[in-house]
């Protein structure tokens, strides 16, 4: 953390930026490290290769978040938040090798390559927004309640309203004194997670249709087509939350979401989640067998073929894992 501090001391102007696919703590945190540069009279701006999905344009001044990419004016160096690789930033990675700035890597994947010239990687944080929360105390930078709010849904989302097991009892003292600026946990958790469409809610049935579970009832997969989003006319970014339902079935170990790309055919998202007490199996291990990463309990991977093809090739090597271990 020092190093990061040093690093934000010599330089005056900022980029600030995250991974695809732009999430709770991407945004959380990015929202959050632009008001504590502010916050010491330095400039920032936020660059990500995706816009601000929908339902988090209510995050506080999402709107100042950039998707565009031609309008990038110089910065002293980069920031790159919640990102394992620099690859994960998308077409930011184009910008950010064009120039010579340092590039300064904030995140808690247990996965990351320490890509920056200054690394900070605390696989024991819940979230880079956590992260982020401890830069502000460090350098004593006043925080607001809308930078309260940024990191609380950091966190909020990032651990899965503190359910995961990168929940701690410093995740839960942290989001304490972030509700001490007047947050209403009810509100935001609303705000959050209760602004479903009805389109959503339609996919969401066609999903769960798709649940299978393999013979011992270890792995449980399931997939979003891009017919069930052409049928339902739902929204691919607000499908975080389905793999949840398959890693909810009792006994299992593994859970494994397969999405076909809407964009390009043949290429298949893949999310991975594992549940257990102390026998866990690292699903981050299992994602980067296939290019990818992640942590023990939550990783992802792209995959090229047909979605049948590329469900059985991936399930058969969980299952591989899976009778290793035992
Ligand atoms: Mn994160």
């Amino acid at each position: 953390m020092q190093e990061v501090i040093e690093a934000i001391k010599k330089g005056s102007r900022f980029l600030i930026t995250a991974h695809v696919n732009l999430e709770g703590d991407a945004l959380g945190s990015q929202l959050a490290m632009k008001e504590l540069l502010m916050g010491m009279g330095k400039e920032a701006f936020i660059l990500d290769s995706d816009p601000v999905p929908e339902h988090y344009r209510f995050l506080p001044k999402a709107a100042e978040v950039s998707d565009k990419l031609d309008r990038t004016g110089a910065f002293d160096a980069a920031i790159v938040l919640d990102c394992p690789t620099l690859n994960r930033t998308g077409r930011v990675k184009d910008i950010i090798k064009a120039r010579t700035a340092p590039v300064i890597n904030i995140d808690h994947h247990v996965s990351n390559e320490k890509f920056g010239d200054v690394n900070w990687v605390e696989p024991n944080a819940s979230s880079a927004g956590e992260m982020v929360f401890r830069l502000f105390k460090e350098m004593g930078v006043k925080m607001t309640k809308e930078v309260a709010l940024s990191l609380y849904i950091a966190i909020l989302t990032d651990t899965g309203s503190f359910n995961y097991d990168n929940t701690s009892s410093v995740t839960h003292e942290i989001a304490g004194e972030l509700l001490g600026y007047g947050l209403d946990p009810a509100l935001v958790s609303e705000s959050v997670y209760e602004r479903r469409s009805v389109e959503d809610i339609n996919l969401l049935g066609l999903v769960l249709a798709t649940i299978r579970v393999n013979e011992k009832g270890t792995i449980a997969h399931l997939e979003v087509t891009k017919d069930m989003l052409d049928k339902t006319g739902a929204d691919l970014a607000k499908s975080e939350g389905l793999i949840n339902f398959a890693r909810s079935i009792n006994g299992v170990k593994v859970a494994v979401l397969f999405k076909e790309d809407e964009k390009e055919k043949n290429k298949i998202n893949i999310s991975f989640r594992s549940k257990g007490n102390g026998d866990t199996i690292d699903v981050n291990r299992i994602a980067s067998l296939f290019g990818g990463g992640g942590h023990t309990r939550a990783s992802g991977c792209i995959v090229t073929g047909s979605l049948k093809e590329v469900k059985k090739k991936v399930l058969s090597k969980i299952e591989e894992v899976l009778n290793n271990k035992v």
